[in-house]
């Protein structure tokens, strides 16, 4: 097949699934071409079967608000045109959903008339913050409509979206997935972990892009609690809006040292592999998708009961779930399981079994294949 697929290319789970899915449908001999306004993050070195094509936006000193919107209409026809392709994947509602909308429209109305469906997955925010604001709600649920196939990355998702924007469409749940030949714990994780922390400390890992609903002073409110009773560090992989408020924190906590502000990371498979724990207090998540990457690296996640997490996280098994806010709580299960070696190792396997049972690309990528062919035949 040859594939048009858009998503925020920045930091931020929907571009990393997008991007991601791109890469393995070319691996298996699909023609996949990314139109964005700048290369995805994980899109790091050339491939065979991907393309990029950057859509540029004027700016003129009328437009205070320069049109992305449209010209990205406008480049994902020429890119449908010029290479022929069959479908358009749109991650993340809005705005490329209305995009996607606009060009299958302008390619419809050439003299022979030319047919682009597309798809549209629904990630998370773009429905339960973005979608819901009343300035975007009309024009979400239109584009959602009339995509021509719409997915959601859990069933809680889905469900709040039929619920909350009460629209007809059926809704395919296709989870996230996880590559578990790359994210797994290997020979060079023991040595790595020493770049960070002595033999006898543990690590705890948190990743995300630092946004209020990931909680990240909880995330430091845990840690504090967890340092107290033994010898551990925090690595923080990611950056956004909350960090700066988070490193106060710390100095304020007297932990700062054992903090490790990383920053934006392109290998996070090689440092979430040396940790014992992840942390994701988070406000919502639709999935988590930070969770399962952990978990396919041998890394138990104690995590928010909240939104598609649980489908994700089975409390007690391979991970632990506490209500939002509840750090004290979150804290104990570290500091529990920290403190049982065989517990640890005994979890962070069931984890690892769980991603790979359940998220392996191998079991979702096909589920994606199988739901274009659906889209194209219908
Ligand atoms: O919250 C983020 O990290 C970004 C956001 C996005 O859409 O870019 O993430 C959403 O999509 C991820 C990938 O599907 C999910 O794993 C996250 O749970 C979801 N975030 C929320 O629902 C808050």
């Amino acid at each position: 097949m040859k594939l048009g697929i858009t998503c925020y290319p920045t930091y931020g789970g929907s571009g990393v699934v997008a991007t991601e899915l791109g890469l393995e449908l070319a691996q298996r001999g699909h023609q996949i071409h990314f139109i964005s306004y700048s290369q995805p993050i994980r899109l790091t070195a050339p491939q065979p079967n991907i393309h990029y094509h950057e859509v540029e936006v004027s700016r003129y000193p009328l437009f205070d608000y320069p049109p992305y919107d449209l010209a990205l209409a406008t480049r994902m026809a020429e890119v449908a045109e010029l290479y022929d392709l069959d479908l358009l994947h749109v991650h993340y509602a809005i705005p490329h959903s209305v995009s996607a909308m606009l060009a299958k429209q302008m390619l419809a109305a050439k003299p022979r008339g030319r047919r682009l469906p597309f798809v549209t997955t629904l990630h998370g925010t773009d429905i339960t913050l973005v979608g819901l604001d009343r300035s975007y709600l009309p024009i979400t649920r239109f584009s959602i409509e009339q995509s021509d196939g719409v997915t959601a990355i859990s069933s809680y998702l889905r469900d709040r979206t039929l619920r909350e924007f009460d629209i007809a469409n059926l809704i395919e749940v296709i989870y996230n997935f996880v590559n578990c030949d790359t994210y797994c714990r290997d020979q060079g994780s023991q040595e790595r972990r020493l770049e960070y922390a002595r033999p006898d400390e543990k690590i705890l890992v948190h990743l995300s892009n630092f946004r209020p609903v990931k909680r990240l002073t909880d995330v430091i409110e845990i840690f504090e609690r967890v340092h107290k009773q033994l010898r551990s560090k925090l690595l923080l992989i990611g950056d956004g809006p909350d960090r700066s408020q988070a490193e106060w924190l710390a100095v304020q906590k007297g932990i700062h040292d054992d903090v490790v502000f990383l920053g934006k990371q392109d290998r996070v498979n090689e440092k979430l592999a040396i940790a014992d724990v992840m942390l994701l207090p988070s406000q919502l998540e639709s999935f988590g998708l930070a969770a399962l990457e952990a978990m396919a690296c041998e890394v138990v996640p104690i995590a928010t009961n909240v939104g598609g997490v649980p489908e994700v996280v089975e409390h007690g098994k391979n991970g632990f779930l506490a209500n939002v806010g509840d750090v004290d709580t979150m804290a104990r299960y570290a500091i529990e399981l920290l403190n049982n070696e065989s517990q640890l190792r005994q979890m962070a396997r069931a984890a690892r079994c769980a991603a790979q049972a359940r998220f392996c690309t191998t079991k979702i990528i096909p589920q994606y294949e199988r739901f274009y062919r659906r889209v194209l035949a219908s």
